[in-house]
Parts: C-alpha cells; structure tokens; sequence
C-alpha cells in the first residue's frame, strides 16, 4: 500500500481506480467490508483500489465542541488498512478551505481528475462537505455527470446492533473490551514504549509493571484487565491495570502492564496492549496492611487472568 497525500505521487499513474472514502476511525468491522469491497471490486475490473482518508479527523478541525476521543490514531489506521490491501491510501491533509469547498469541486478535483474513479463505495451513513452535502444521493448525480458509479453498503449488523464508531467507544469506555471485540474485529488495542515507573511494582509488591508513555486517546474503564501484552510479534499473557493507582495516590492516568513469568527488561520497548477481558475495578487500598492486601488481590487477579488464556476463544 502506498500512503500519498496527493492522488498524482501514486505510481504508475492511476487510469481508473474503486476508490472508497470516509474517515473509518476504528477501522472496525463495517470499514473492514468497505475494505475488502474495494480490493474485490477493483481486482474484478481491473481498476486499483485506492482508499481516501483524511487527517486531522474533520471533526478536530471543525468543531468546538470536545471530539470523543478517537478509536485509531493515524498512523494504526493505516496499518491496519495496510492488511486490506489496498494500493494505495491518499491520506488528504483536512483543512479548513477543504471543508468549505462545494461537494463537487472536491469530487471533481480529488475523485475524478485525481484518481479517475470508476466506482465509489461508500458507507450507509457517508456524507462529506458543508453541512454534509456530499451524500449519496449527490454523489450518484455527480457520478451520472463524471461518469462513476456509487454503491453504499450497509452497515454490518453484530448481535442485533449496528458496528459503529460511537458504539465501540462506548462499549471500551464502560471497560467492556469483550463486547468490543467482535465489532472491532480484533482486541481493542493502545501502546506505548515502556519507560521508568515509579519502582513500586517490583520492589514493593513483588509484581513488577512495565509503565507505557502512552500515545492513544481512548482507554477502557480504569480497573484490572486481562491482556496480551505484544513485544513485536510475540504475544505475552499478562494483566493490566489502568488507573489512578489509589493506594499510592498518583494523579495521571497509568497502563501498567504486568507480564506474566517474565523478566527480561523491555525499557525502551514498544509494547502494544491487547484488552481481553476486565477482571475488576481498581481498589483503594488502606490501612496498616494495605501492601498485602494489594499484593493479595494482584495474585487472585493473575489467577482469574491465568484461567483465561487457556480459552481458544481469546487466542490472540
Ligand atoms: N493499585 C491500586 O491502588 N489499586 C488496585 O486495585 C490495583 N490493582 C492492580 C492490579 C494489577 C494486576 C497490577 C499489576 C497493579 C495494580 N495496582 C493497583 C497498581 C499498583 O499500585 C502498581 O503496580 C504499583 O503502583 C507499582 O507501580
Ligand atoms: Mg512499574
């Protein structure tokens, strides 16, 4: 896949392409059909198969309002429409001229002049533009006028419930990372390169953590996970715990990664953190026996997380 920002760098030059856009945050289940769509329809035809994304999220740019925090940053959005297959992604720079630009300029210029698109596919609730005119009801008119066809998909139904960006954020902000799996279609995942923490874990407790700078935006409620922690290809069984660690009153959020039997140190590493289940809320511990009582619960926790890896349902 060849990530451009301009329709003319992709090689050799495009003479007629299945091009699909939106801004697939997640690239959850329903963007994964657009994907796969676009790869079969431009095999079958003989086109190539381009994917039109942009950053910032528009809606970063344009609103005033808090954006929800996003499911995929950039850089995980392409890697995993990489494993689609797509030629090429034009990653479009957004920007505030883009956006008030009539629906069909940019149809004309990007779509057409651009990536002489063939067919455009499109979600069920696509629209791009002001006001969100660039539906598919325009977009088929400009295609009858550019000479492309538009198909919009519908969405991918899960257990009676629509796959949507909204309902994925919802379900890992509430900490059901196991509700979100089969929308996502893989573990809801964050990283982040380990660095010094504050050398409570191994010294203290006995349980030693690896802390992660964290990149993402959005985490699952805070509390204890079961996981697979990833170091490069290698996936590793361990727990989590994401929180304010109440017993020794820290006041940013952590991701502690405690990977079981290990002790190889991965300062410095990129660790990728995949949520498979949450084990519990994180708990306030006090008292003259605090440290064991903690250290306690973290050993029932490696239990309950123990029985689970065995589970072919959560293999990584
Ligand atoms: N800290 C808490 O204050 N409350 C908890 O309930 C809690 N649960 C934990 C569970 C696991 C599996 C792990 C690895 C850590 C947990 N900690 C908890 C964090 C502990 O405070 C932390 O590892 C030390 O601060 C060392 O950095
Ligand atoms: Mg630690």
């Amino acid at each position: 896949m060849q990530i451009v920002n301009s329709p003319t760098a992709i090689e050799p030059a495009l003479q007629s392409a299945c091009v699909t856009i939106g801004n697939f945050d997640g690239v959850h289940k329903g963007h994964q059909q657009l994907l796969g769509r676009v790869r079969s329809k431009a095999d079958k035809h003989g086109y190539r198969a381009v994917v039109v994304t942009f950053d910032p999220h528009p809606l970063r740019l344009l609103t005033q309002k808090k954006t929800p925090p996003f499911i995929t940053l950039t850089q995980q959005k392409l890697e995993l429409f990489a494993t689609h297959k797509p030629d090429a992604c034009l990653l479009l720079e957004f920007t505030h001229a883009m956006a008030q630009q009539p629906p069909e300029d940019f149809v004309r210029q990007i779509l057409v002049q651009g990536l002489r698109v063939k067919h455009l596919i499109i979600g069920h609730d696509y629209a791009f533009g002001k006001d969100r005119a660039g539906n598919y009801e325009l977009l088929t008119e400009l295609g009858k006028k550019y000479d492309f066809t538009v198909e919009r998909v519908a969405p991918v139904m899960i257990e009676n419930t629509v796959v949507s960006s909204t309902r994925i954020r919802e379900l890992v902000m509430a900490g059901d990372v196991l509700a979100a799996r089969p929308l996502l279609g893989r573990f809801y995942t964050v990283r982040g390169r380990v660095e010094p923490g504050f050398k409570r874990g191994g010294d203290l407790l006995g349980f030693p953590t690896a802390n992660l700078r964290l990149v993402d935006e959005l985490f699952p409620a805070t509390g204890v996970y079961a996981v697979w922690a990833f170091l490069e290809t290698t996936a590793l069984p361990a727990v989590a715990n994401i929180g304010y660690n109440p017993t020794f009153g820290n006041e940013v959020l952590s991701v502690e990664v405690h990977i079981l039997d290990f002790a190889q140190d991965i300062y410095g590493q990129d660790l990728n953190v995949c949520f498979i289940k949450r084990l519990r809320s994180e708990k306030k511990f006090t008292g003259p026996d605090a440290l064991s009582d903690l250290c306690q619960q973290i050993a029932s926790d490696i239990a309950t997380a123990r029985s689970l890896f065995a589970d072919p349902h959560i293999q990584p």
